[in-house]
């Protein structure tokens, strides 16, 4: 997977260069190409914003220069994607569509925006990290490049890209560790037993309570089972 990113603020994406993603580049299973959108400015000053027309207040990213910043990655083949409050929602069903592509192009805006023209003009899909204002695409960006990679072969251990489709829409049962004992507290004897079926039938109960107290709105999409269907009920009883 290929992503270009399109910034003012290439620097940013320093943090991408650790832990699993920072891997993932050595590795050669991702590549982050950053394009700064300032190479493209026509001015001996370098400029790259104006002011609003209509007035206002802040900066608006010009027309022109973001447009030469997106030629010079552009190919057909790739998706173009503009990082923005007014976009759709991410999810991870988005994040797993966008897996599938070999080429994305992340187009970050800074200060007001970019002229809605080169907005209108590429053709690309708005999305959003979630309902508030951050001063730039940048880290929605590192958001979405993080999120992808995970589905990107090798990145992370295959089993636990398995478990998480196995969890079709659920959240996650619980974790547990060593020590067996952590401030008086003990961990559920079930995961002891080393019965790995019941541990199995266990984990996908405590999935579907976690879901079912924290985010109940996710089992409306879920895959359920009628033994699943079965335990909600039983849970819309005790609670
Ligand atoms: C994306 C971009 C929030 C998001 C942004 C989000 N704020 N919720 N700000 O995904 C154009 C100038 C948008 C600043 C950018």
């Amino acid at each position: 997977m290929k992503f270009d990113v399109l910034t003012l603020f290439p620097e940013m994406f320093d943090a991408l260069n650790k832990s699993v993603i920072g891997k993932a580049i050595e590795n050669e299973l991702i590549q982050i190409d950053l394009i700064n959108i300032r190479d493209f400015s026509k001015d001996k000053h370098k400029k790259v914003d104006d002011t609003p027309y209509g007035g206002g207040a802040g900066m608006v990213l010009k027309p022109d220069v973001v447009y030469d910043a997106y030629t010079s990655v552009y190919e057909k083949n790739a998706k173009v994607i503009y990082l923005s409050p007014q976009g759709k929602k991410l999810n991870q069903e988005k994040v797993i569509e966008l897996s599938k592509y070999n080429h994305l192009i992340l187009l970050c805006g800074h200060y007001e925006g970019i002229d809605q023209r080169v907005i209108d003009e590429i053709d690309c899909e708005e999305i959003s990290i979630g309902d508030y204002v951050l001063t730039g695409g940048e880290i929605p960006a590192m958001v979405l490049i993080d999120s992808v990679s995970r589905y990107i072969e090798g990145v992370i251990n295959s089993e636990s890209v398995q478990e998480e489709s196995f969890s079709d829409g659920l959240l996650e049962y619980p974790q547990y560790t060593r020590p067996e004992i952590f401030r008086g507290k003990e961990i559920p004897e079930i995961l002891k037993s080393g019965h790995h079926e019941n541990i199995e039938k266990w984990r996908r109960k405590e999935a579907l309570k976690n879901t079912y107290l924290k985010k109940p709105e996710l089992l409306e999409k879920a895959n359920l089972s009628t033994e699943d269907i079965e335990y909600i009920k039983y849970l819309k009883k005790e609670n």
